[in-house]
């Protein structure tokens, strides 16, 4: 059950005209733990490399050098006990509040932005990730496992901005090889940019339509994240849109599924 007064009328108003929201102490210090450690763990152990599972989302695909921002895609596969969290149950309640209705799970990762050299996460819609043929109601839950400030990237967005349909997007530096993808000119959205800094435990909410961005880390500790979406059933679109970004984009949809 979510306490009723985490999220009041006010915020659900708020919401739906700007697409996002930040919610504090969602998560308490003991699932903080857990997922920071199981965070060191996965990256130091190179968990899910093999299987596709993690990979440098602003890298050129090619797994040289240090990753600047490392991803792991269902960590609860190679981190069990993420599984067991009552934040869990905490995250699915905030979604159905702010949908309106029951949600399933469609997506579990982690990013981590490393100390002094992570990279900014580019502007893009999570929805340009998905297919063209479907309208989604999803919304993500970030939680910062650590303080997250403007200095260290946290998340940015673009109010209003669900209201727009999916944008045109390229592969991050328009590189084919590349795992995530960008807006095309992210520059005009960078001025109407509102940053969302959350300390550890709170959570920065948006709806998937959303343009977002996180900026570098500039600062001496690394910027750990667990994100989990929830979605109401897709609708067929009546006209499906194309969305040429993921025709021989490395493997686009499963980057962020
Ligand atoms: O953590 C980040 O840097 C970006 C996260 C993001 O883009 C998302 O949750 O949709």
């Amino acid at each position: 059950m979510l306490p009723s007064h985490l999220v009041d009328d006010v915020d659900l108003a708020s919401f739906e005209r700007d697409g996002f929201l930040t919610v504090a102490n969602l998560a308490d210090q003991d699932t903080l733990n857990t997922l920071n450690s199981a965070c060191r763990r996965l990256l130091k152990d190179g968990s899910g490399l093999e299987q596709g599972d993690q990979f440098d989302l602003a890298g050129a695909g090619d797994g040289k050098g240090a990753p600047k921002l490392p991803q792991i895609m269902w960590p609860s596969r190679y981190a069990p006990e993420l599984s067991e969290l009552a934040y869990r149950q905490s995250a699915q309640a905030l979604a159905e509040r702010l949908l309106g209705g029951p949600v399933q799970l469609t997506n579990e990762h982690m990013i981590y932005k490393p100390p002094q050299h992570g990279s900014p996460t580019p502007w893009h819609q999570d929805q340009a990730y998905h297919s063209p043929d479907m309208l989604y109601n999803n919304v993500n839950i970030w939680l910062a496992l650590a303080d997250a400030t403007i200095e260290n990237g946290c998340m940015q967005y673009v109010p209003g901005s669900h209201k727009l349909d999916v944008l045109p997007h390229h592969p991050i530096g328009n590189n084919a090889t590349s795992r995530g993808l960008e807006v095309d000119n992210p520059e005009q959205y960078a001025e109407q940019a509102i940053p969302c800094p959350v300390p550890a435990g709170g959570v920065a909410v948006h709806r998937s339509y959303v343009l977002h961005y996180a900026g570098p880390n500039r600062t001496s500790t690394g910027r750990p994240a667990y994100i989990l979406v929830f979605g109401r059933e897709p609708q067929k679109r009546d006209k499906p849109l194309r969305f040429p970004w993921l025709s021989g984009h490395h493997d686009g949809a499963k980057a962020r599924s």
